[in-house]
């Protein structure tokens, strides 16, 4: 029944536990420190947690690389500590969601040293072993398998001299991929996913779940990606192998056998679980059909379009200024492509992704906080399942540092060796690092004024952003006006307003550069309850409109057709004294947004 998708009027917050609360003072966040920190989470009103990994792992990728799926790591606690999380969220009306990190292991996990341990091990075939391109000898330059560049920089094969073979890692070298083609690795996973849901979780997000499909030929053969002849001769000996195991043939296969073994109705007493697959190069098409309820494969997915709209020709690490009318176009395909079948996800910001506000908001004193507003609203009043990144309430800004030694990231650490290393100077690579590492999401959660923003009593295991000093959650609790209680209002409308949750997408003034303007309409016909089903259907709207300035300068917009809307109820606005609209003109000050109800 449709009534059960409950993740259809949820809002999920997203907690990366080594920056978000420590309470033994040893610099890292804990689970501990999640379970201090519920009750704020249930004063902002999420629904779910998803939490990044706190299984055991030795933290090359701050837990993406895990060694033991059914411990936790010492660094964030144990597994009483979990236990305790899931019955305080429960106990708050609210879920825990758990990153699943499958297509590959920590190169320390068991499976993977008992693979390492010979070509005739019983599990060799776990992960992707090959032998040197013929002709050449292992370990060499150009010995490699297949030319692919890693994630993380270099090439995606290490060569492991002891069992004279290769090994595929298309992250790092300490994160060899699963072989997903094994059956046994399969059912392994699928038995570990059962145990979660046994313990008490509701859901997972399945971390670069559209990369466990290879294409392989028909002796098992892996192949060369094509050389972008764009970039310049000598740039790098390795090439785009993504085509080669993104979206592969079997990939719906895997997500189907995975949804009737693990995640269908009943896997635990007819509880229904939620289930976010994260897919860079994922298409639409394929969204369509992976979310498509009839598919019985995922609830929705994490899309990369609109994050990568800004990038630039070499990709992430030289941005471009945002083109407005470019990311309007973007949601804007999804929202309709995603209208009839399918459920978007809706994000600005996750570990992975430099913060929002100093990306494609204004993170000046002047305009920060209406700019984290206004990004706020114009995402939340999609139709979709929004994603709070922590801080992001709060307005937390990029950090942004100028030298290499802040940094921790591997994904950082590694383009900058591979950058310098190719010639370029220390200057030009951090101009491409500052406004776009990963570790701009990662500074630890800014709780108070106090030293080291209340996050810990030790030393950080990454240095606070300065920034807490202004930016904290002390504050933002005791100010009416701050993007925390902003964030609260938009919680609460999905929560009480159908429209939010059902209306029909529809965007205004596509080419317009400075203002994000559209509506969201239910049917006519039929009635209309509040989203919880707790709402006296007379206050509910079967319209709303959204017209927000997503520019640091004054904005004046003529909504065609518009002037009823207009002169009815103005349901949120960051500027309480804004000018009223006159007809079908609305004079927007910098950052303003509005949201009317019909
Ligand atoms: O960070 C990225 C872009 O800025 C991506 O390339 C990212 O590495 C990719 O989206 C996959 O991310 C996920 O898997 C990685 C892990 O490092 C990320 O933190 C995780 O979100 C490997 O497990």
């Amino acid at each position: 029944a449709p009534g059960a998708e409950w993740w259809r009027t949820a809002v999920v917050y997203q907690v990366y536990p080594r920056s978000f609360a420590d309470t033994d003072g040893d610099g890292v966040g804990d689970l501990r420190g999640v379970i201090g920190r519920l009750d704020y989470l249930q004063h902002l009103g999420v629904d779910v947690v998803w939490l990044s990994p706190i299984y055991r792992s030795p933290q090359d990728d701050n837990g993406y690389d895990i060694s033991d799926y059914q411990d936790i790591d010492p660094t964030f606690g144990t597994l009483t500590d979990l236990d305790e999380l899931i019955a305080g969220l429960h106990a708050r009306g609210m879920r825990l969601v758990m990153d699943l990190v499958v297509n590959h292991s920590s190169d320390e996990h068991p499976w993977f040293v008992e693979s390492r341990s010979g070509k005739d091990s019983p599990k060799r075939d776990w992960y992707w072993w090959r032998p040197p391109r013929p002709g050449t000898v292992g370990g060499e330059p150009g010995a490699e398998p297949t030319n692919w560049h890693s994630f993380f920089s270099g090439s995606t094969w290490e060569w492991d001299e002891a069992s004279g073979e290769y090994y595929l890692h298309l992250f790092s070298r300490k994160q060899p991929d699963l072989n997903w083609e094994n059956p046994q690795v399969r059912r392994a996973v699928y038995d570990m996913m059962r145990w979660w849901v046994a313990r008490g979780v509701d859901g997972f997000r399945m971390d670069v779940i559209n990369l466990i499909s290879k294409v392989v030929g028909p002796d098992g053969e892996l192949s060369d990606g094509v050389v972008d002849p764009a970039l310049p001769a000598g740039a790098s000996r390795f090439a785009d192998g993504s085509p080669l195991y993104t979206n592969g043939p079997r990939l719906e296969e895997f997500l189907r056998e995975m949804h009737e073994e693990v995640l269908g109705a009943g896997a635990r007493d007819g509880e229904v679980l939620m289930t976010v697959g994260e897919m860079p190069g994922v298409t639409l098409e394929l969204a369509r059909s992976v979310t498509d309820p009839a598919s019985r494969e995922l609830d929705m997915v994490f899309t990369f379009e609109h994050v990568g709209i800004d990038h630039g020709p070499v990709g992430k690490w030289q941005l471009n200024p945002l083109h407005l009318p470019a990311l309007k176009a973007n949601l804007a395909t999804w929202q309709e492509g995603l209208a009839d079948a399918g459920w978007n996800s809706l994000y600005w910001n996750n570990h992975d992704q430099p913060r929002v506000v100093s990306r494609w908001g204004d993170d000046s004193a002047e305009h920060r906080v209406s700019s984290a507003k206004t990004l706020g609203t114009v995402l939340h009043l999609l139709r979709g399942t929004p994603y709070v990144y922590q801080g992001e309430e709060l307005g937390m800004t990029n950090v942004g540092w100028a030298e290499i030694d802040s940094y921790r990231d591997i994904e950082t650490l590694n383009f900058y060796r591979e950058s310098v290393s190719g010639g370029a100077s220390d200057g030009e690579v951090m101009a491409g690092i500052g406004p776009v590492s990963r570790d701009n999401a990662r500074t630890p959660m800014q709780w108070d004024d106090s030293p080291h923003a209340g996050f810990t009593t030790g030393t950080p295991w990454l240095s606070v952003n300065p920034s807490y000093v202004q930016i904290n959650a002390a504050a933002a609790v005791a100010d009416p006006d701050s993007v925390l209680h902003h964030y609260r209002r938009l919680i609460e409308l999905r929560h009480t307003l159908e429209v939010v949750v059902d209306g029909r997408f529809a965007l205004l003034l596509p080419e317009h550069e400075q203002v994000f303007a559209y509506t969201r309409t239910l049917p006519r016909e039929g009635p209309v309850t509040g989203a919880g089903g707790s709402v006296d259907g007379a206050l509910q709207p079967r319209m709303l409109l959204v017209v927000a300035n997503c520019s640091s300068a004054p904005a004046e917009v003529t909504l065609t057709g518009m002037a009823a809307p207009l002169a009815g109820d103005l349901l949120l606005t960051t500027h309480p004294d804004g000018a009223p609209a006159e007809g079908e003109l609305v004079a927007l000050s910098p950052w303003e947004s509005r949201v009317y109800a019909l």
